[in-house]
């Protein structure tokens, strides 16, 4: 079994962005560079012949290439994660996230959630909520996207990208 989610990538900007976290007061336990990542859609535990199916299927949907601000600090209290995220998002950001996450469901798969508020995590355990002020200028250009898989070992949580798409408008004929 392997623990699974997809994802935009944030590589290009995950260096500035942790400049501009460590920079300033910042609850929590920090996420490294190399683990931020923008979720679409939690997928959990799947097996084999579930993974194969997911990396058929996904290969498959369409998604324009996405600008996404990211603009506006958040916090889940739940969760205890701190974040940066976008103020609004483009529409085919939240189409694109439920059809990765129906496609889950369909395959047994997710946890049935909702509700869909792009964030990128940048510390876990954080007991408040970051300061809002000010506010990050960050631009994620998502070029494509990726299924995760989420390994954990004694020194941490890392995340490998199993397959990855490029982000593209369907072409009606
Ligand atoms: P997070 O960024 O909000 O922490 C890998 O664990 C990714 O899947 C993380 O980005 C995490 O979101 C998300 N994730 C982990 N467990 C989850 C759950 N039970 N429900 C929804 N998303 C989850």
């Amino acid at each position: 079994m392997a623990r699974l989610f997809f994802a935009l990538p944030a590589d290009n900007l995950a260096d500035a962005i942790i400049r501009w976290r460590d920079a300033r007061p910042w609850p929590g336990q920090a996420v490294p560079a190399a683990n931020l990542h923008l979720t679409l859609a939690f997928l959990g535990e799947a097996d084999e012949k579930q993974t194969r199916e997911l990396m058929q299927q996904a290969a498959k949907l369409h998604c324009p290439p996405l600008t996404i601000e990211l603009d506006a600090c958040g916090w889940f209290a739940r969760a205890k994660a701190a974040w940066i995220g976008p103020e609004q998002w483009p529409n085919e950001l939240s189409v694109f996230a439920r059809e990765l996450q129906r496609l889950g469901s369909r395959l047994g798969l997710g946890n049935g959630e909702q509700h869909y508020h792009p964030h990128v995590t940048l510390s876990r355990k954080a007991t408040e909520a970051p300061q809002d002020s000010p506010a990050p200028r960050f631009t994620l250009l998502a070029r494509e996207f990726c299924l995760y898989q989420s390994v954990s070992s004694e020194q941490g949580v890392r995340y490998e990208p199993l397959a990855r798409w490029p982000l593209r408008k369907r072409i009606h004929p």
